[in-house]
């Protein structure tokens, strides 16, 4: 699967992110909605913390993207993915050494987040990268040590500037999704969006569709 193909919505979560705990079934309604990739996010203030529950969790989440057949990426945790042959891994500038992750990851997917100018000129002497993430484009209720919004017209920027397919993150709803829309990003990614929706079917397709 080619990076343009599944970044399209790109749902990220762990437990923290679950109001009943119970990811696996709030991923499975997203994966019936349509998100085009999944990231096992386990981070922050009421993740798990044991390394059996994680393995779990993420086992379980892998075997659901299977079924939809969609990427299963996991966020930082390079010996989890490598444990359970995720399809990708996706790491922060202050994360493992990205050349590292190239290395382990040989030929699978590498996703890497950007904030600025220098950080996606660096990413993109790295031929082996599939993607960049962008952002916060947004404020964020779901990273406790988020970077200050970048805003839209920024994130249009970079999007040119970056060689790679890029994903916008930071603050996505179903609100401002048609000035994403509006930027060469490939898609877009999302927690609370959906984690905290009402009705995850139809805040998928208006993130789909543009608002
Ligand atoms: N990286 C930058 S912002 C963010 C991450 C992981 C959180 C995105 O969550 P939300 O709820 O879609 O703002
Ligand atoms: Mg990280």
């Amino acid at each position: 699967m080619e990076p343009w193909e599944y970044l399209g919505v790109y749902l990220i979560a762990g437990t923290q992110d679950v109001a009943d705990g119970n990811l696996p079934q709030l991923l499975e309604q997203a994966l019936l909605a349509g998100v085009t990739c999944f990231q096992y996010r386990e981070k922050g203030l009421g993740s798990l913390q044991q390394k059996e529950q994680r393995e779990a969790t993420a086992r379980a989440c892998q075997k659901l993207c299977r079924k939809y057949k969609i990427p299963f990426i996991i966020n930082d945790d390079v010996e989890l993915a490598l444990a359970i042959g995720a399809d990708g891994i996706h790491v922060g500038q202050e994360d493992q050494h990205i050349e590292e992750v190239l290395r382990l990851f040989a030929d699978r997917i590498v996703g890497l987040s950007c904030y600025d100018e220098k950080e996606i000129t660096e990413a993109n002497q790295l031929t082996a990268i599939s993607y960049y993430g962008i952002g916060p484009v947004f404020g964020t209720i779901s990273k406790a040590d988020a970077k200050p919004p970048i805003g839209v017209k920024k994130l249009g920027e970079l999007a040119v500037l970056a060689e790679k397919p890029s994903v916008a993150i930071g603050g996505i709803s179903t609100i401002n999704i048609g000035e994403i829309k509006k930027t060469t990003v490939a898609g877009s990614a999302v927690i609370s969006a959906v984690t905290q929706s009402d009705d995850i079917n139809e805040t998928i397709k208006k993130i789909k569709m543009g608002g």
